[in-house]
């Protein structure tokens, strides 16, 4: 396959210092030559231009919506950059960055597909609104916003209007749900396997009923957005808003191996590792770099697969 890595040098969205620093320490620890070893072609079109605001301007677009205007700006460059990416036959492979990006990841991949289901990986639901958020924190909306559901200026990104179906949304392992995002969850019908679900029916018959009930939509692309918070603190100390009882590095890497293996997944974000807070060994980095090995692993194994069926 090829591979286009997209920087997304941002954390206006986090509103904290370091998320800004996760395309370069991916570079540093050089995931282009891991992509090349597990046999894949890689291209690297380098950062997403952000546009510089100071802190005093943080609150000037809206009250509860930190950045507003320069995350609303960037995400519109990121969609390009992925919308061109996908229409080179390339797989558009998104590095945050604080996770306010899948507005524009998704407004790129929804431009070039009929109809898409997203994969929302992660301790949080990230369907706030300016109305709901308790924090003002932009990272915790994209995916309200790429439903059409919140402000204007978020949800005409790139393009007016809705991005994704709600019934085409499958949000998995949130753990950390505001009661705001519960009524939203409710009023769209998106599909919310919140972590409670997950251990109760077991993570296997969850990605079960995920992949058939995706193979039986309508869909013609399938993002997937990978927060790394939605792996379990003690693995992962190197984000903003770790969680406990998350998932384990073995069970993230049975979500990859089963939806890489029997899903087309055709795009994908890599988010919200801060290595300014990782701990001294690096943890989160190699616990990522760990993952992201095993990604491209099953892209390869899945590529063998299909040229077999195909002869
Ligand atoms: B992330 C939060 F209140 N829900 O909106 C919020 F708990 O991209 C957290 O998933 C959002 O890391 C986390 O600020 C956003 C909070
Ligand atoms: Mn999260
Ligand atoms: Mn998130
Ligand atoms: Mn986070």
């Amino acid at each position: 396959m090829k591979f286009n890595l997209i920087g997304v040098p941002v954390n206006y969205g986090c509103d904290r210092n370091g998320a800004q620093f996760g395309p370069e320490a991916f570079r540093q620890h050089n995931i282009a030559d891991l992509i090349k070893k597990e046999g894949h072609k890689v291209q690297d079109s380098g950062d997403v231009k952000i546009p510089k605001v100071s802190p005093e301007e943080k609150y000037s677009g809206h009250e509860n919506l930190k950045y507003l205007e320069p995350i609303a700006e960037y995400n519109h460059n990121l969609a390009e950059v992925v919308y061109n990416t996908l229409n080179d036959d390339t797989f558009p492979f998104v590095l945050g960055g604080d996770h306010s990006l899948g507005m524009g990841s998704i407004a790129g991949v929804s431009r070039h597909f009929e109809e898409i289901a997203v994969i929302w990986i992660d301790a949080h639901g990230d369907i706030n609104t300016e109305d709901t958020s308790p924090s003002g924190n932009i990272h915790g909306m994209p995916l309200a916003a790429s439903m059409n559901v919140g402000n204007p200026r978020l949800t005409n990104i790139y393009y007016k209007g809705q991005k994704v179906k709600p019934e085409n949304v499958y949000i998995i392992g949130a753990r950390d749900i505001d009661s705001g995002e519960f009524e939203i969850a409710e009023k769209t019908k998106l599909n919310l396997y919140t972590m409670e679900t997950v251990r109760e029916k077991g993570l296997a018959n969850i990605i079960e009923q995920v992949i058939e009930k995706i193979n039986n939509s309508s869909v013609d692309g399938v993002h997937l957005s990978f927060d790394i918070d939605a792996l379990d603190k003690s693995i992962v100390p190197g984000t903003g808003t770790a969680v406990s009882e998350g998932f384990s590095l073995n069970e993230g890497k049975e979500i990859f191996t089963k939806f890489i293996s029997r899903l087309d997944i055709t795009s994908m974000d890599f988010v919200e590792l801060n290595p300014v807070i990782d701990d001294e060994d690096g943890k989160t980095v190699k616990n990522c770099f760990e993952l992201l090995r095993h990604i491209f692993k099953t892209f390869k194994l899945r590529e063998e697969r299909d040229t077999e069926y195909a002869i």
